[in-house]
């Protein structure tokens, strides 16, 4: 087999974000711009020849044509076996399945999450490690500082792989395996949950559910597990064709993207159980007849009942969210007495932890839930969590919310976001804040006192690294907070997203709608940041 070695040179914008790069699509057709990034990951790695690399993506728009680019270049750096989705695809958690199944040396995960697909929206790329997980900082930041110094990468001359059949081949030096995407997954979860009593709730129509797989990569995984597995109604799974544009919506399951889910969970004769999830299926939307769960009390009502899953049965070792998530599971873990971490937002963050057996479950606001089964969220594993929960509980989920309430208190929650705000502008108003931060303590705003302000820093207590300028939190005396954060996965100017909690232990106020319920902070938000001063903006972009 022939190596080419291209002259190229650096792009100055291969920074990794919260999850990896994220770019327009037509940023990474520029010519080299995929490549260079590629070779920055391999020549930041060492040790890697005649190993396996995992690879597969969320089948948008590029997905396939980047694979042909990969696996040239990985047959041209010395890995010795590719295991790749067929089609291309793979979800996120169940590329790390296959990551850590195979004692694969890493993964690389082509995704845009949960932004759009298609020629004229985003695409994005990123190097999972050996543990199954996103590469920590230490990695991306190496990736980086060699994209900002390449000059050349290594291709093999060879012809396109078909992607669609199943099976092994041998190319040269590199074996190539394109496996099912869903039968290693559906089978782990077959280990972590009760599958016979799932489908005898499913199949006598105590559950009957819905799932938006948003015309993306969950819809193969939900259809086999739910309907053929589960025995779930042909039809129960929504949008179940993956789409390279996901049918020109956004992959996001929230209710502002999954409105078609919405209106069937809202309307008459709404089905038990309703969830979506995004465009590489790692992130979760949970809801019941006529009920939203927030991510963040879906991850407390998780831990909180976590022993009634077979997996998971003798409890946790401990619990861990990232800052902007509510609090409502650290309320679970004081009274479980286990462990409850905050971390920065971004996965990669919860690695570690996961690594050393400190958590079993970890989420976060973002609607991503996971545990120690996989190192990614996991967002058909949350549904079928749900599903589990209320097959133990023979309650709706409804119910279980409400008594999680009564039991915990509600952290009446929302993140607010400004998306596409000039970077400029963005970054004058976390500095506006920042400058604020040292005379804030003590302020009273009614009967909000602040009690802490401060710019989140985070020591990872495995490895000791630190992370600073992660968020900016405003605590009040009430247990009230607010949090501002630029976003790190957006892909045009930047995101500033607001997080708003206030806890209620009143039953009697329980069922109040958040947006009503958090309008004193809502305004706050705004006096303390002037965000909407300086975009010029009357409103959220996104309301979640
Ligand atoms: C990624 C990360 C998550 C993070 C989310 C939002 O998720 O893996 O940990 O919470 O982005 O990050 P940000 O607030 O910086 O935009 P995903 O589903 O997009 O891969």
């Amino acid at each position: 087999m022939q190596i080419e070695t291209i002259t190229t040179h650096p792009y100055d914008d291969q920074n990794p974000g919260t999850s990896g790069l994220r770019k327009k699509v037509k940023t990474f057709q520029q010519p080299g711009y995929l490549e260079n990034f590629v070779q920055s990951i391999f020549d930041s790695l060492n040790d890697f020849a005649g190993k396996t690399l995992v690879l597969g993506g969320d089948g948008r728009y590029f997905n396939r044509a980047a694979i042909q680019i990969i696996i040239k270049m990985a047959a041209a750096n010395g890995f010795g076996e590719l295991i790749i989705g067929q089609g291309g695809l793979l979800s996120p958690p169940a590329a790390s399945h296959l990551i850590r199944k195979n004692q694969a040396f890493g993964g690389l995960v082509l995704s845009a999450s949960h932004n759009p697909g298609g020629p004229d929206e985003d695409f994005g790329i990123k190097y999972n490690v050996a543990n199954g997980g996103p590469a920590p900082e230490k990695y991306t930041a190496a990736f980086y500082q060699c994209s900002q110094a390449i000059d050349c990468y290594k291709i093999a001359a060879m012809a396109d792989i078909d992607l669609d059949s199943i099976g092994t081949q041998q190319v040269g030096d590199i074996k190539i395996t394109i496996v099912d995407p869903v039968t290693d997954y559906a089978e782990m979860m077959q280990s972590i949950f009760d599958f016979p009593l799932l489908k005898q709730s499913i199949g006598s129509g105590y559950i009957r559910l819905c799932f938006d797989a948003m015309h993306a990569i969950t819809g193969p995984y939900a259809k086999r597990i739910l309907e053929d597995m589960l025995g779930a109604k042909p039809g129960s799974v929504i949008n179940a064709e993956p789409l390279e544009d996901f049918g020109g919506h956004h992959p996001d399951p929230n209710l502002a993207h999954a409105q078609e889910l919405a209106a069937k969970m809202f309307g008459p004769d709404a089905p038990t159980f309703g969830a979506a999830s995004d465009g590489d299926g790692d992130r979760n939307m949970i809801m019941g007849s006529h009920i939203f769960v927030t991510p963040s009390d879906s991850l407390a009502i998780m831990a909180a009942n976590a022993h009634l899953i077979p997996a998971y049965a003798k409890g946790l070792s401990g619990v861990a969210r990232s800052m902007p998530t509510s609090q409502a599971v650290d309320r679970v873990a004081a009274k479980y007495a286990i462990p409850c971490y905050e971390t920065p937002t971004g996965w990669k963050f919860f690695g570690n932890l996961l690594d050393a057996g400190k958590i079993t479950i970890c989420g976060e606001e973002s609607f991503g839930t996971g545990s120690d089964h996989v190192r990614e969220k996991d967002g058909l594993w949350a549904v079928l969590f749900w599903l589990n929960l209320i097959a133990r509980k023979r309650q709706p989920v409804a119910d279980i919310v409400h008594d999680h309430w009564l039991k915990f208190g509600r952290d009446i929650y929302s993140r607010h976001d400004y998306e596409a705000v000039s970077s400029d502008i963005a970054n004058g108003i976390i500095e506006h804040l920042r400058s604020r931060l040292p005379t804030l303590a003590g302020q009273a705003f009614d009967e909000y006192i602040i009690k802490y302000a401060d710019e989140f820093s985070y020591q990872d207590p495995i490895d000791n690294s630190i992370s600073h300028n992660q968020g900016i939190r405003i605590g009040f005396e009430n247990g009230s907070r607010i949090v501002f954060r630029l976003s790190g996965t957006g892909t045009v100017g930047a995101t500033l997203r607001i997080y708003l909690e206030r806890f209620e232990v009143d039953a009697e106020k329980h069922d109040q709608d958040a947006q009503a319920a958090l309008a004193d902070l809502i305004d706050l938000a705004e006096q303390l940041s002037e965000i909407k001063k300086r975009t010029g903006r009357t409103e959220p972009t996104v309301i979640t």
